[in-house]
């Protein structure tokens, strides 16, 4: 056996997906665990760049990434996915795929308001004003879990008290 997890964040763009990996990571390598972060950056830049935003181009970037966290997982490592993930059927592929025991699901629950309010690459303005197809939340669907393991509101929850509930998760299946 192994020590491998995949914590398998989802939420909408600009929900804070990749924040709380970054916080998780530095916090897992301060007590000696080995990790890697899979996010949009490493992914679609290489393995994924064939692949865009339609739904069908979603369903093959998440089955690709589902498939490379398993086989990192096997490797022993703690494997963060941050992607929006937004169709509840290839969450669920995932789980089977990497099995329930080794998979924790956190949904970011941050409301569209939010996020729209952010917005730091302007995304979502360019999606209103009718210049970005298939902007999730805007005019390509998002499905939020029904069972997730987590759920993250970051209006209530510090990211550090985040991190540290995370931590006490993966402590205590081990
Ligand atoms: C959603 C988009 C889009 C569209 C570009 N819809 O906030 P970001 O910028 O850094 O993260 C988003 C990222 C989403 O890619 P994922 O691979 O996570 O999506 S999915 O799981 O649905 O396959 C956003 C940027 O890419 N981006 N165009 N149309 N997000």
């Amino acid at each position: 056996g192994h020590q491998g997890k995949v914590i398998w964040f989802t939420g909408l763009s600009g929900s804070g997906k990749s924040t709380i990996a970054n916080a998780l990571e530095k916090e897992l390598h301060a007590q000696g665990r080995r990790t890697y972060i899979l996010d949009g950056d490493n992914v679609r830049q290489g393995l994924n760049k064939d692949l865009g935003f339609t739904d069908a181009d979603r369903v093959e970037n998440i089955r690709r990434v589902a498939e490379v966290a398993r086989l990192m997982m096997d490797a022993g490592l703690i494997v963060m996915t941050a992607f929006i993930s937004p169709f509840r059927a290839e969450r669920e592929m995932a789980r089977e795929l990497i099995g329930q025991d080794h998979f924790i699901e956190v949904f970011v629950d941050t409301p569209l308001e939010l996020c729209e309010q952010r917005d730091p690459k302007g995304l979502y303005k360019k999606a209103r004003s009718g210049q970005l197809p298939n902007m999730t939340g805007i005019n390509s669907p998002y499905e939020p879990p029904e069972h997730p393991n987590l759920v993250v509101d970051t209006r209530q929850a510090s990211l550090q008290d985040t991190v540290s509930h995370l931590v006490q998760r993966l402590t205590d299946s081990r």
